[in-house]
């Protein structure tokens, strides 16, 4: 690690806050940095614990072998270039991801849209992002957001739709919540059909049905209009197609009435969001996957946009419409063009900026239409069309819709490679060249976070074994490549800094256009500028964004330089689809629809967080959320596994059943999280259908309709300190098996230990002697006593009268605290201590509240059960609970006061 302090940023979401490795080699937040002042949330917290990292992927592999870098290369150029002979360009696809930095996005882009010559790459920023870009393209005329985290301190009404800010974007959440004391006036609206912690921290929480947005914000737009509370000089001046959204919006079916009945929502709480967003002088709407994720959630981003343009809040200090980005370079490929609908540095493929890439890159084969978006492009390898596929840091078998498909896919797929830094992923095992990536830490270069500032990360640490930076994998195979094709060589590039200075000169190709992203002040950038580039947001000379290059006015960079309202067209089709379904499902109790997301402590597909014991333990195994009384009326007991099941197609997973009353009655809510090794089987992708947005092509990860039933187990299983791996991957044991890493402190010796704790179950009994079996054949040196009472039994596995493990099954849900069992590991055999845990005397499980100081909600009501009366601040110096990065002050509350002061309408 770093000798000196060295300034980098937090890999993980795309609030791209600022992080120091200081002198002591610890992870702190930069206070000098724009995003977070020095702050950091659990995350970011645990970077350092994120670097001791399991099971690295440390050298080239081809079908499972170990290779030498320059035999991979040789291998993937060959087969690139008989592709491109044998059927085309149109054959080859790459898959890569908002989590690459720009330099490698830029040499990525290149080889494919310059020098293959298709358009085929597409990121996994199309399941993120896509929906917003596509609105700002529409609206603005370019991918703009034109906002700053700035001006959430200077605006009067902050509406956040579709996004639990709290739990993702937790350092933009603190900077709403520290601009909310500064100013008691400014209110909070939250929109999700879930009451999430966001929500409960709102003045004001519409909890509409799913997808009723369009149908939300078509009523806030009647309601402007009819109230006459427009900006009419702005529209004038700056918008075009107002008069048509008139028409559009002014009808009874937008009528506050007929909105708020449609939407299930109280008429008195969605009057006074219209009137708080018609009366106050400056308001920001912050977006995200509620959004984004949807059949019409390009529409939506563009109806939050169409209200901010018509009221004029937009392009002054304090206001206007932010999509939050997701991933932590999900802005920077964008700007360097990195989806399949994009040429490159925000240009299309319109003919004259064909002719201006082609000729910048000298490309040999320029790609001069769109290519396949994700889900067509996975369709298209699954059909055999695709024949070659590079996929780069993404892990599509789990994260894209209907993965099983994806798994098939890639099953059948000639040739598909994967870069990543572990080969522990669904979507690596199915590769056929693995490729070991640099991760964070141990490579370099810029990332742009959602308010456009450029940050450098910058490595403090080696590689592990041969792994190599993400740009440098695929300059070799672009040099290689361009060998065979007998054409000069495109990818020279000798650091980060040759290449980032290409990229920079590229984007000078926009000076003389409207457009806005700009970066060519950078094209001769010295290495030693760029090594000690501090972070600056675009436009480069400090401007607002949506300023005239030429003046004080406003431009968006459209042929007429307004901005266009845009009129949905997914709404009455899709409002009245929502409408049957949603009224189908409610009708048939066991049709339910899904919404899926994020928890506060997991990071995607865990491959970065799942071994981090203090972060596993906010949520242990793969769960469903249903409301309790739903779930009662389903008869689904909480504790128990259920099946989720599509309903048109066979595909299904397990899950373990909790309650959660902030869902609405016929709403289920799974975290995508659960993955690989973690969950088995259980992932939540595995019952979501292909569907997406028209116009974006981002899949509805939101709602989906499932059936729920209860899973028939016979028996439940948990075991410490035995390792199950060899039972768990790809063809797992039993039909349920989730682990969990966690980490503890042997009472004998004071020692740390990680060990994984499996839960498993099956639809037939789990037999005494299969367990005895596979721990003998696991442990040979052991002893395995059986401990027998009734519905279960508990297997103490033994060496030398230590007990090394313990396996719990039972015919009923298991619901033991971990502390307690783990209490008896690496000790000496306690019968009796055992054996009062086996007649559940032992104590029960009990959630994790605080991460940051591992305070369980068991602490808190001990404490307030001793001292009732006491509040937050002396509960939170007697436990610590919440005093780092706050996410979980609003969960403490919970318990502190049964009444929440929110406004809530169902
Ligand atoms: N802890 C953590 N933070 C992360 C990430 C992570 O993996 N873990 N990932 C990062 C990434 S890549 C992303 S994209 C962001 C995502 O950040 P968010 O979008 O904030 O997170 P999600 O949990 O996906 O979904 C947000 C909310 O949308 C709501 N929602 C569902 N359907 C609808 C609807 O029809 N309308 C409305 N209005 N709301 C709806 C859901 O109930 C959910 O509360 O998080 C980033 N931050
Ligand atoms: N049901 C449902 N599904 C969803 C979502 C949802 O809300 N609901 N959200 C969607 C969204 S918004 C997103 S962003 C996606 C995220 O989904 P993914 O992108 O598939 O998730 P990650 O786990 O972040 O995958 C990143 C991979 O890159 C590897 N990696 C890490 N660092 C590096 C590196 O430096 N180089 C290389 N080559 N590899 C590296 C990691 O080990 C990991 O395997 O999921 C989407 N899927
Ligand atoms: S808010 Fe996002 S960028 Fe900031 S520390 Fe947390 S995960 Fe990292
Ligand atoms: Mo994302």
């Amino acid at each position: 690690m770093a000798k000196e302090c060295i300034k980098s940023a937090c890999p993980y979401c795309g609030v791209g806050c600022g992080v120091e490795i200081n002198h002591k080699n610890q992870i702190v937040g930069d206070q000098t940095h724009p995003a977070n002042k020095g702050a950091l949330c659990v995350k970011g917290s645990a970077l350092a614990e994120s670097l001791d990292m399991p099971s690295r992927l440390l050298y080239p592999r081809i079908k499972g072998d170990q290779v030498e870098w320059s035999n991979a290369i040789e291998n993937i150029a060959d087969k690139l270039y008989r592709t491109m002979e044998e059927y085309g360009p149109q054959a080859i696809g790459m898959y890569v991801s908002g989590q690459l930095l720009t330099e490698d996005y830029y040499v990525v882009n290149k080889l494919m849209k310059g020098f293959v010559g298709t358009a085929n790459i597409d990121t996994n920023s199309r399941l993120c992002m896509s929906s917003a870009v596509a609105a700002h393209v529409r609206a603005f005329g370019e991918d703009i957001v034109p906002v700053s985290y700035d001006d959430i301190a200077h605006t009067d009404l902050i509406v956040i739709v579709g996004a639990n800010t709290a739990w993702t974007h937790p350092i933009l959440f603190r900077r709403i919540q520290q601009a909310r004391e500064a100013n008691p006036n400014v209110k909070l609206v939250v929109i999700d059909p879930r009451k999430t912690i966001t929500a409960e921290q709102a003045d004001l929480h519409l909890q509409i049905d799913n997808d009723g947005d369009v149908l939300l914000f078509n009523g806030l737009l009647n309601y402007l209009i009819s109230q006459k509370a427009l900006n009419n000089p702005f529209i004038e001046q700056y918008v075009n197609g107002y008069d048509e959204l008139e028409t559009s919006v002014l009808i009874d079916d937008y009528s506050m009435e007929t909105v708020s009945q449609k939407l299930s929502v109280n008429p008195v709480l969605l009057e006074t969001f219209y009137q708080w967003f018609a009366q106050s002088p400056t308001a920001m709407t912050l977006f995200c996957q509620g959004v984004n994720q949807s059949e019409s959630g390009t529409d939506k981003a563009n109806n939050i946009i169409n209200a901010h343009l018509i009221t004029g809040k937009i392009g002054q200090s304090g206001s206007g419409p932010f999509s939050i980005t997701g991933q932590p370079n999900a802005m920077g490929g964008r700007e360097v063009g990195g989806l399949a609908n994009q040429l490159a540095v925000h240009r299309g493929f319109d003919e004259h900026s064909i002719k201006q890439v082609e000729q910048f890159w000298q490309a040999p084969n320029i790609a001069t239409s769109p290519g396949l978006k994700a889900i067509d492009l996975f369709n298209a390898v699954e059909q055999g069309e695709i024949k070659f596929l590079w996929i780069m840091a993404t892990n599509p078998a789990v994260s894209m819709p209907n993965s099983s498909q994806v798994k098939r896919a890639l099953e059948v797929c000639d040739y598909v490679v994967v870069s990543d830094i572990t080969s522990h992923t669904d979507t690596a095992q199915l590769a056929d060249v693995l490729l070991p990536a640099s991760g964070w830490g141990e490579k370099q270069g810029m990332v742009t976070n959602s308010e456009r500032c450029l940050t450098r990360q910058r490595q403090f640490t080696a590689p592990p074994g041969q792994a190599k930076s993400d740009w440098w994998m695929v300059a070799q195979v672009g040099k290689a490549l361009c060998q065979k094709l007998g054409v000069e060589s495109g990818f020279e590039f000798q650091s980060e800094a040759d290449v980032f200075r290409e990229y920079a000169a590229l984007s000078g190709i926009n000076r003389d256009t409207p457009l806005k992203f700009d970066l060519s002040s950078l094209s001769n950038i010295t290495d030693e500028d760029y090594a000690a580039w501090q972070p600056q947001s675009w436009p480069l000379n400090g401007q607002p964004v949506l300023q005239d290059k030429h003046g004080p006015s406003l431009y968006f960079p459209t042929p007429n330089g307004k901005a266009n309202v845009v009129i949905p067209n997914t709404i009455n089709a899709y409002n009245d689809k929502v409408k049957v379904e949603l009224d189908e499902c409610k009708s048939q109790p066991k049709t339910w629809w899904l919404n899926s997301g994020r928890q506060r402590d997991q990071w995607h597909t865990m491959t970065r967080t799942g071994h981090i014991s203090h972060l596993a333990a906010s949520e242990v195994e793969p769960t469903l959320y249903l409301h309790p009384i739903a779930a009662q009326q389903a008869q689904l007991t909480e504790g128990t596994l259920v099946n989720v099941r599509h309903p048109n197609h066979d595909n299904q997973f397990i899950a373990r059943l909790a309650v959660d009353s902030g869902l609405t009655h016929q709403q289920a809510f799974m975290s995508m999280h659960w993955a690989g090794k973690f969950s088995g089987q259980s992932q939540v992708n595995t019952s979501l259908a292909s569907l997406a947005d028209p116009h974006s092509g981002q899949p509805a990860f939101k709602s989906q309709p499932v059936i729920i039933s209860s899973f028939p187990t016979s028996h439940y299983g948990l075991s410490i300190g035995v390792d199950f791996s060899s039972l768990n991957y790809l063809a797992p044991r039993w039909p349920y098996m989730s682990l969990q890493h966690v980490e503890f402190t042997a009472a004998r010796s004071n020692a740390l230990y990680q060990q994984g704790v499996w839960r498993f179950a099956d639809v037939n009994a789990i037999t005494k002697s299969e367990i005895q079996a596979f721990v003998q054949q696991q442990y040979p040196n052991s002893q395995c006593l059986i401990l027998d009472q009734d519905s279960s039994w508990l297997a103490v596995i033994l060496v030398s009268n230590v007990v090394i493990g313990v396996v719990f099954v039972s015919t009923q849900p298991i619901d033991l605290s971990l502390d307690l069992l783990q209490s008896f590991i690496r000790e000496k055999f306690n019968l009796g201590g055992l054996l009062s845990v086996l007649s559940a005397k032992g104590g029960h499980a009990s959630k994790l509240v605080c991460s940051c100081f591992r305070v369980t909600e068991q602490d808190i009501l001990d404490q307030l059960d001793h001292s009732p009366n006491m509040g937050l601040r002396e509960l939170q110096n007697t436990l610590s609970c919440g005093k780092n990065c706050g996410s979980c002050i609003p969960e403490i509350k919970r318990y502190l006061s049964q009444s929440i002061d929110v406004v809530t309408i169902k």
